[in-house]
């Protein structure tokens, strides 16, 4: 089912409200305020929506999380059934520090359409469109991966650029990137916008890589499908409350590889709103009583495309 394009606007505003709100803090060094004013503004704007909206994806389960928590439904119950993923913000630490690269996104499909992922780590690859998509892959080793982008991009080895997050977990992958002379772009924190590197030459970004937060994963693969990338992703389990979550949520296969259409399926709409300037959009900016964002919008069926607004201060 295709998701009415009127929706584009309304979650723009979702998320461009909530970077607005986030603007006071940040530089603040203290990342809970930051996140709750983020959190407390997206809540209260989808429940004035005319949806039948449920978060997959939010702050955590109802246990551990008061507000967009897993199964919480939003919206006056009046529009069109659809799941929500949210990060109210991404890069929790750069806002606090005023770091860039900090977002609020959320990505939207028809109920049912969206993964109901586990709050746990996912390995991930994501690699652009200009690559086969059988080229790459969870299993393949790392050298033959990099090995059949170089040759697919016609490059050398020692021209391939690498995104992972900087992480002791790493040692070994970027020991061995750095074996093959692979240039690396070690991020501190911010994946969603990590992988999403791959989707333009202008970020040179070969490949997006590593052990990161599944929901983050979940999030990247919706706007990565609109761009037509590669997205692959498992899950990694480690204690037996995560195993049994998983189970829970209907997990069977805990070593299950997904494909970015078993993640997400049909149509989708994905916002990402700039808090502090970062490589995919600015951050919010407030000139002439007006505060300024710029999102970065996709809606699988129709457009991509980079979204600036004003909205006056109240
Ligand atoms: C990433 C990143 C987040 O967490 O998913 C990462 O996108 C993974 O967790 O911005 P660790 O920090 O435990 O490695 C963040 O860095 C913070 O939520």
């Amino acid at each position: 089912m295709i998701l009415d394009k009127k929706l584009i606007d309304k979650f723009i505003n979702i998320t461009s409200n909530a970077a607005i709100s986030c603007k006071k803090y940040i530089g603040k060094n203290d990342k809970i305020i930051a996140d709750k004013a983020a959190t407390d503004s997206i809540r209260k704007n989808l429940n004035i929506l005319d949806i039948d909206g449920k978060v997959v994806i939010g702050e955590g389960e109802l246990d551990e999380a008061p507000m967009l928590y897993i199964g919480e439904k939003l919206g006056t119950g009046k529009g069109p059934s659809i799941d929500i993923a949210v990060d109210p913000l991404e890069g929790t630490n750069f806002a606090a520090k005023n770091l860039p690269g900090s977002l609020s996104v959320i990505a939207i499909a028809s109920k049912g359409n969206l993964f109901n992922a586990p709050e746990t780590y996912m390995d991930k690859l994501a690699v652009g469109k200009d690559v086969p998509k059988d080229a790459t892959d969870l299993d393949f080793s790392l050298e033959k991966n990099i090995k059949n982008i170089a040759e697919a991009k016609n490059k050398d080895i020692s021209q391939i650029n690498a995104c992972l997050l900087d992480r002791p977990r790493h040692k070994e992958i970027i020991k061995k990137l750095n074996d093959l002379k692979v240039n690396l772009k070690l991020i501190s924190d911010g994946d969603i916008s990590g992988a999403l590197l791959v989707t333009d030459v202008k970020y040179n970004i070969d490949i997006f890589l590593g052990i990161g937060g599944g929901p983050e994963g979940v999030l990247a693969a919706s706007a990565l499908d609109a761009f037509n990338c590669k997205f692959q992703g498992r899950f990694l389990f480690k204690t037996d409350k995560d195993k049994n979550r998983a189970k829970k949520m209907g997990i069977k296969d805990l070593n299950k590889k997904y494909e970015i259409n078993e993640i997400i399926k049909g149509d989708s709409i994905f916002c990402a709103t700039g808090i502090t300037t970062g490589d995919l959009v600015k951050g919010v900016e407030l000139k002439n009583e007006k505060f300024i964002t710029e999102t970065l919008v996709t809606h699988k069926s129709s457009t991509i495309k980079i979204v600036k607004k004003e909205v006056p201060i109240t």
